[in-house]
């Protein structure tokens, strides 16, 4: 996309949040859902095909114009970003990747639009962060597959039309070289989407138990080659994760928006509370924290977009933008005190929608495992 049109694209989003969204943080808070309209808009601005190529109508970003989408996205409540996340992220890569041209040509337009909403189903209740270990199974049977298994914490399952799923064909092999990703569609005889988790945080955005009884798969649903599942998991998540660390950038910055306003505002002893060194320190920390996270995204962006691996860097980014959103929002609570702990101001809410992202899509701990097993090959 050429700079011009992507600032506009920027431009647009940043007008659309602060106009539409962040007025309607506290009713998805408390409903639990966003409502339609807010969706339709976003279909609209075609969120839910930025990274679809633009010959499958989506509007083609790199991973840096992704990025700098969800830099100015973000700085709402991260539910929002979660209603297209699977889209453009783990519900599509698998497919923007590894799918056979029919393959896309079939599902990509409807998924760009926002038609059709996407799930990424790889964990399950014995294999979260041990992805490697699922227990799904997948055995041919002539010209089909049949699935049998549970998988667990699958977002936006209930409004999903195409899982991507991954399951165990060769049972003989216990780790990931056993098992192989499949496009199953919503109404699949035998596939069946629990009910929404009660959550700490990120009202409004939903994740299910997916049940698979005996569910048939034709032979062309399966994405990539048998046994290849692991690896398409593995690359889909190392986007994925370029990706949140971008949205913990954009959630940020919000925070310290809403901090340098309160500090500025908020009197005690005679003055703005901004006035107190204690208080400036709190937020310099924050605005130096976040400026790093946002250069070391744009970093990996720049590499995965010039073809490098980048499966260090993108877990790099994981690790370091997810902890540094957390202290953001914890300085964000303590700077509006009293205040910050009622619900009468958003920042307790952000407190406890951050937390999230130091789990998902590969923990603190796998981000670190991930760094140093590159290391090791690489040296460095
Ligand atoms: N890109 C390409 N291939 C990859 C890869 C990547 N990023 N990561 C691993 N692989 C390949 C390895 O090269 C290896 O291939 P070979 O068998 O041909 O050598 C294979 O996949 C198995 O990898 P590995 O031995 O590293 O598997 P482990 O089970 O030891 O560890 C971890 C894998 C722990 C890193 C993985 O399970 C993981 O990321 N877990 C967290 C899962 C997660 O993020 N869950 C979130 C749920 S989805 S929202």
């Amino acid at each position: 996309m050429e700079t011009e049109t992507r600032d506009q694209l920027l431009d647009a989003l940043k007008r659309f949040v602060d106009e539409r969204l962040i007025p309607l943080e506290a009713q998805v808070a408390e409903t639990d859902a966003i409502p339609a309209d807010a969706l339709a808009e976003m279909r609209a601005l075609g969120l839910f095909g930025l990274s679809i190529p633009e010959e499958h109508g989506g509007l083609g970003l790199s991973m840096e114009d992704e990025c700098r989408a969800m830099f100015e996205f973000c700085r709402c409540s991260p539910a929002f970003r979660s209603a297209f996340g699977t889209n453009v992220g783990i519900g599509s890569q698998g497919l923007v990747m590894f799918g056979t041209e029919a393959q896309k040509q079939k599902w990509l337009p409807g998924i760009a639009s926002g038609e059709i909403v996407t799930s990424f189903a790889l964990t399950e209740p014995e294999a979260g962060s041990d992805s490697a270990s699922v227990r799904t199974k997948a055995e041919m049977r002539g010209d089909h597959y049949v699935l049998n298994g549970n998988k667990r914490y699958i977002t936006n399952a209930n409004r999903a039309s195409l899982f991507t799923v991954m399951a165990r064909t060769d049972p003989s092999q216990k780790g990931g070289a056993g098992v192989s990703a499949f496009l199953v569609p919503r109404d699949s005889e035998g596939l069946s989407v629990g009910k929404p988790e009660k959550k700490m945080g990120q009202q409004g955005a939903h994740i299910c138990d997916v049940n698979f009884d005996n569910v048939k798969v034709p032979l062309d649903m399966r994405l990539g080659e048998e046994g290849q599942g692991f690896k398409v998991a593995m690359q889909v998540l190392d986007k994925g994760r370029l990706h949140i660390s971008s949205v913990c950038v954009g959630v940020a910055e919000r925070l310290i928006e809403e901090s340098v306003k309160y500090a500025a505002e908020r009197k005690q002893f005679g003055q703005a509370i901004a006035n107190f060194q204690m208080i400036q320190a709190m937020l310099a920390d924050s605005r130096a924290e976040a400026n790093a996270g946002r250069a070391m995204v744009l970093d990996a962006a720049r590499k995965r977009d010039a073809g490098e691996n980048v499966v260090l860097e993108a877990s790099a980014c994981k690790l370091f933008c997810s902890e540094m959103v957390g202290r953001v929002a914890d300085r964000a609570v303590q700077i509006f005190g009293g205040a910050g702990y009622t619900a009468d101001h958003g920042v307790e809410r952000f407190y406890r929608d951050v937390r999230l992202f130091r789990i998902y899509e590969g923990s603190s701990e796998i981000q670190r495992l991930v760094i140093a097993r590159e290391m090791m090959k690489r040296g460095g």
